[in-house]
């Protein structure tokens, strides 16, 4: 048999790529990790004590993971916890295999494993990242962070500030979080508020500011059931994007911002007031402050010029109404509503209030399935007495609206009560995706389905 005389050339390839694998293969092998574990954290007023949360990394809200547009997110995600848990990229059009609904998209992460996320993002934009095991549970126990994806052309700002606005049940006494996390009475209403309200992790978050200095504000909704009603004091400017998603052109900020939970608005606003502040709507039908921009000296002496339109994202086509398939969803239950009494007696045995298409999930069959690339009509309709907030993984939609026009691209639609609301897209992202309401004891208490793009 011929003896096999490699050439040197081919000796110093195959180091050349036996080095280079070696090198990747350690790259690879450490990606920087997201640790979900137990932390302190001062959310009540001084003079509390700290409230214990599940955080990752250690902080509340979780590290602001901030990459360029077209880049892969890269993380290897830790459980320190004593409970299964998973990592959700909400508002990102990701590969499923990545979308971190335990139980659907990837099995829980249990005590002590981890979980390699490893995906690109294909859109700028205001995103975050929450747990998806148990959610009711562990996003109001603090598992939530910020993700924001950098435009690679970014708009001309002097700061661009995430604010992260949250609310807390904690024991007015110990400052802990409540731990009854099923109360019947938060599965059938509302969902579960906090009694603390704050931003960032903070109770009464103040920054400071110059006058005539232009601020990007991200705002994201974080709470498990409460819709934040907004106005700024001091502030002037435009909305740029909803739910991470450049709008066509900026637009005077409203008088009231209404931000569902999981709903975000990026803000291009100037510091035109003596001080500033971003307010909310309380129950009391009173304002107070949310976050305070305490204002001293000026970035300018005049206001800049109205800004750019944000770049768009790939892949913002409006869906082909005229082709698309139109499908329905019934949302029944909770409290107050129509559903026969007889058949709500029988789901709360399950710990059940809600419906989504007549079944309260999580169900094992899909509500949809749809050909990949088919464009898609759903309406949604709300027969209870309460609003949801209607989110679906993997793909932005738009609200159809009068005549057949469309609104902006979106992730997550609040639906009032006793409205339709119909959605259109396009089924382009192959996969198992959630369509749930983000009301987090709703999703809990039967709110859950989901579609499969094949
Ligand atoms: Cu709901």
């Amino acid at each position: 048999m011929q003896s096999f005389q490699p050439t040197r050339r081919a000796v110093l390839a195959g180091m050349g790529a036996s080095a280079l694998t070696a090198r990747a293969g350690f790259a690879e092998t450490v990606p920087i990790p997201l640790t979900a574990q137990r932390a302190m954290a001062q959310i009540a007023p001084e003079g509390y004590p700290q409230t214990e949360v599940w955080s990752y990394d250690g902080t509340l809200p979780g590290p602001e993971l901030r990459l360029s547009q077209g880049t892969r997110l890269q993380r290897r995600f830790v459980n320190q916890l004593d409970v299964p848990s998973s990592v959700h990229w909400h508002g990102i059009r990701i590969d499923n295999a990545m979308d971190g609904v335990a139980g659907l998209t990837q099995d829980a992460v249990p005590p002590g494993a981890s979980f390699d996320y490893d995906f690109l993002v294909p859109d700028a934009g205001t995103y975050w990242y929450h747990a998806h095991t148990n959610s009711m549970e562990q996003v109001a126990r603090g598992l939530s962070g910020a993700l924001v994806v950098e435009e690679r052309d970014a708009p001309d700002v002097d700061r661009d500030e995430v604010l992260m606005l949250d609310d807390w049940l904690l024991d007015p006494e110990t400052a802990q979080i409540a731990p009854d996390f099923n109360h019947p009475m938060d599965l059938s209403h509302g969902g579960r508020f906090g009694n603390l309200i704050g931003t960032n992790g903070h109770y009464a978050l103040t920054l400071t500011a110059k006058r005539n200095e232009r601020l990007r504000l991200r705002l994201i909704n974080a709470a498990n059931a409460r819709i934040f009603v907004l106005r700024l004091a001091g502030l002037s400017g435009w909305q740029v994007a909803l739910d991470g998603m450049p709008l066509p052109a900026p637009e005077p900020v409203p008088q009231e911002i209404v931000l569902a939970p999981a709903q975000r608005v990026d803000l291009i606003v100037d510091v035109t007031g003596k001080a500033a502040a971003i307010e909310r709507l309380g129950n009391d039908q009173e304002w107070h402050r949310q976050v305070g921009f305490e204002v001293s000296g000026q970035a300018s002496r005049t206001r800049r010029a109205a800004p750019a339109s944000l770049p768009a994202n790939p892949n913002m086509d409006a869906p082909d109404l005229a082709q698309a398939r139109a499908i329905e969803m019934t949302i029944e239950g909770g409290a107050m509503g129509r559903m026969p009494m007889s058949r709500m007696r029988g789901m709360m045995q399950d710990g059940k209030f809600w419906t989504l298409g007549g079944q309260a999930g999580p169900v094992e069959a899909p509500f949809a399935r749809l050909s990949q690339g088919e464009p898609v009509r759903l309406r949604m309709i709300n027969d209870t007495a309460f609003l949801h907030a209607m989110h679906l993984h993997g793909m932005h939609f738009r609200e159809v609206l009068a005549e057949g026009r469309l609104g902006p691209m979106r992730d997550t639609l609040l639906t009032d009560a006793g409205a339709n609301h119909e959605i259109a897209f396009a089924a382009d992202n192959p996969g198992k995706w959630l369509l749930h309401c983000h009301m987090l004891a709703h999703a809990a208490a039967g709110m859950t389905s989901w579609i499969e793009v094949a």
